[in-house]
């Protein structure tokens, strides 16, 4: 069977944007105009395609991010042309959620994503997530267009919000297009390379209609676009030469070049409109196609082969073994368990076996499906660069690689922000305890943020997630897809504990009083964990995990080979009791240097309880220390509270960082750290009259000063 769609023609990509900045209603445009769907579906109103669980549509915020695939033509083709199949691209778009406490979809959406468009509220420009966002897609390298949303508010500004990621994001944006009119006054775009204004006509703004540029806008058009061109001709020599030359350089050839910089990552262009008021939206679309990758267009994946742990790679052809990334998992309404995973190389075939190299199983492959806007597409195939669901996979997990099990390679991990926020959860009646326990591991299979754990003196059980929002989505699913019924507590600041200093230990565990003994008998020095150069080659005698690194320096078999995983698991163990105030340890670096052992008692059990006790002996001397989560956080007040709102965050323990105006308003800085910060969005409420608004992301850890650091411990008992 022939590959249905040329590579070329497909683009995936993602749509990441601060929390409200419209990226729901811009994918229902993109549903809309490609002719996906018949209607418009408005947040608003609750009845939007991506946002499809109740909570999302309840709260008019988007949760999990949704991937639908539609078809589109460029609209700078004629009417005919554009009806013609070798015209259509099809795209695989995701729809992300903005709040942070969410994160997880952009981080594991812009991992298998070739590309993203960024959308940004037109009055507040770059925002909080923008820049987390922003972060995420550096660090996987993925090429963006920018897209300034929402001109049509009032307060609206294209010139702040362009500043404001030129300044805040990159000096490599640079603006494609101006608008037409701002807030009530906003009708169109004006695009600098064509030199023509655009408009948006007839029924939802479907039909683009191209006019001459308004006399009065012209000299900004003709100065704007000089910039963007001198933008473009440095990518390429022999352009370059053309343009000091002074001779005209060819639509074609500026495209041409614009797209190869957009690839590289050296251009961000910015493009600009209101999706709610059917502006802008297709050109946008349109610049998808021009500028952003197709699978073709981006370097090959890189890879471990598990048998020997060389690096190596897959391109992106049908012909190349099958490797393939499972990204997300979701109960799918009408289908049940999805799987959805990236092909990067090869081709699978539904009915078929799926090799699992992460856990080195197979699993069969029974159905494969596609997301349509409202519909489930059964597919027999996948392809090379293309995105897909499983249907009913059992022991997949998010992050294994799928391959050929004659080619064995392991993708690169997605890696995930830790929680930071805990509850402790209790089922209101003995029914509920049965089904709390699948629900809650079904939840967390689903989302890699979200932890269950059991407390181990009080046997209760207790959730970790991302946020006081993400936790109360949490037990609000579980009511409604699970039905059970739970009794929450409040949320508590997940704290971890480490060490400053270093120490040596050596411990016996003995028992010997007839019959056969225990015999275990350890050396180890821990030390706080340095970080180590990711390109570097790690030694066979250190094992490395999260938060951990063991070194096996025994020498000359004094402790047998077979028991040194004992001792690591000891370790381990004594790690998730913590030594201070009973919570898990982080970065430490811990060595094995010496032991012995005894021909008869020695057993696993003997050594795992051996450095457990070591460990906890160490870790004490090794000036233990509790951490806490430090938030960066951002309050927009009206100026007139500006005072009272730094007072309050200073008597938070928060450091303001920066101020700057945003319009009328003034927009604060801080970090301030977790515990301090509950019930926040409350208090600002009553201290600004409701005016105020809030956002907070996680930062990093920090340790507590003394006198919290007590109370803590105080509370602990
Ligand atoms: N005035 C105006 N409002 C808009 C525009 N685009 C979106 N909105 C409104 O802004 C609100 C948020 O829009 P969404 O599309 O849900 O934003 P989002 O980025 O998907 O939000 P999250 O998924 O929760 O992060 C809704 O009430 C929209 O109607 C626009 O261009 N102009
Ligand atoms: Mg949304």
């Amino acid at each position: 069977m022939e590959r249905d769609y040329p590579l070329e023609r497909v683009r995936n990509f993602g749509i990441i944007a601060h929390i409200d900045a419209g990226k729901t209603t811009t994918s229902e445009r993109v549903l809309y105009y490609t002719g996906s769907q018949h209607k418009i579906g408005e947040v608003h109103e609750g009845d939007t395609t991506t946002d499809w669980m109740e909570q999302e549509r309840e709260r008019g915020i988007t949760i999990t991010a949704a991937a639908i695939t539609c078809f589109w033509a460029p609209t700078y083709l004629s009417a005919d042309e554009r009806k013609k199949t070798e015209n259509k691209y099809r795209f695989n778009v995701i729809d992300t959620p903005g709040h942070i406490d969410f994160t997880v979809e952009v981080k594991r959406s812009l991992r298998v994503l070739d590309g993203a468009v960024v959308v940004f509220d037109g009055v507040a420009g770059v925002e909080p997530q923008s820049e987390t966002n922003w972060r995420y897609a550096e660090e996987a390298q993925v090429p963006r267009i920018c897209f300034i949303n929402k001109l049509d508010r009032t307060g609206a500004s294209f010139e702040r919000s362009y500043k404001s990621i030129l300044d805040r994001l990159s000096k490599k944006a640079v603006r494609m297009q101006i608008p037409l009119g701002e807030e009530d006054a906003h009708e169109g775009v004006i695009d600098l390379l064509k030199m023509k204004m655009y408009k948006f006509e007839g029924e939802l703004g479907r039909d683009v209609v191209e006019h001459d540029i308004p006399a009065e806008l012209k000299a900004d058009a003709d100065k704007y676009r000089h910039e963007l061109v001198e933008r473009i001709v440095e990518n390429d020599d022999g352009l370059m030469s053309a343009y000091l030359e002074g001779r005209e350089v060819a639509l074609e050839d500026l495209k041409k070049t614009l797209r190869k910089a957009v690839i590289e990552n050296k251009i961000f262009p910015v493009f600009t409109g209101s999706a709610l008021k059917n502006k802008g939206v297709q050109l946008v679309l349109d610049s998808v196609v021009d500028y952003l990758p197709s699978p073709l267009d981006i370097p090959p994946i890189k890879g471990v082969d598990p048998r020997n742990g060389e690096e190596v790679i897959r391109h992106a052809s049908d012909t190349d073994p099958f490797a393939a990334l499972a990204f997300k998992l979701q109960a799918d309404p009408f289908v049940g368990q999805l799987t959805f995973f990236r092909v990067y190389s090869g081709t699978i075939e539904a009915g078929t076996y799926l090799y699992n190299s992460t856990t080195g199983e197979k699993e069969r492959l029974g159905r494969i499906v596609r997301l349509q806007a409202n519909d489930r597409e059964e597919v027999k195939k996948v392809y090379a660069g293309e995105i897909a669901a499983a249907v009913g996979l059992k022991n997949a997990k998010t992050s294994h690689t799928f391959c050929d099990e004659d080619h064995p390679i392991i993708l690169d991990q997605i890696t995930f922000p830790e929680p930071v926020i805990s509850l402790r959860i209790e089922p209101k009646t003995k029914a509920d305890q049965e089904k709390m326990g699948l629900a809650l591991k079904r939840l967390s299979d689903e989302d890699p943020t979200f932890r269950i754990k059991s407390d181990q003196e009080t046997g209760e059980t207790v959730i970790m997630g991302m946020g006081e929002l993400h936790l109360e989505i949490i037990v609000d699913r579980m009511k409604r897809e699970f039905s059970v019924e739970a009794n929450v507590g409040k949320p508590q600041v997940a704290y971890k504990e480490t060490i400053m200093g270093e120490a040596e230990v050596e411990n016996k565990y003995i028992k010997q009083s007839g019959g056969k003994g225990q015999y275990g008998h350890v050396r180890i020095t821990i030390k706080p964990l340095e970080k180590r150069d990711p390109e570097a080659k790690v030694p066979k005698n250190v094992k490395i995990s999260e938060g951990f690194e063991f070194i096996d320096s025994i020498k000359g078999g004094v402790i047998p080979q077979e028991f040194i995983p004992a001792v690591e698991k000891g370790v381990k163990e004594a790690m998730e009791r913590g030594v201070t105030a009973g919570y898990k340890m982080t970065d430490i670096s811990c060595e094995l240097t010496f032991g012995s052992y005894h021909d008869v008692d020695s057993s696993e059990i003997a050594y795992k309880i051996a450095a457990s006790q070591a460990f906890q002996e160490a870790a004490r001397k090794a000036k233990p220390v509790i951490l806490e989560p430090i938030m960066k956080v951002e309050v927009v007040v009206p100026d007139k509270f500006m005072g009272d709102i730094t007072g309050n965050l200073s008597s938070r323990r928060g450091q303001v960082e920066g101020m700057e105006e945003r319009g009328e308003l003034k927009v604060i800085r801080a970090k301030v750290p977790l515990a301090e910060m509950f019930g926040y969005v409350t208090s600002l409420r009553s201290m600004t009259e409701g005016r105020g608004s809030s956002t907070m992301e996680f930062d990093h850890y920090e340790v507590v000063p003394a006198n919290v650091a007590l109370s803590i411990i105080e509370s602990r008992k």
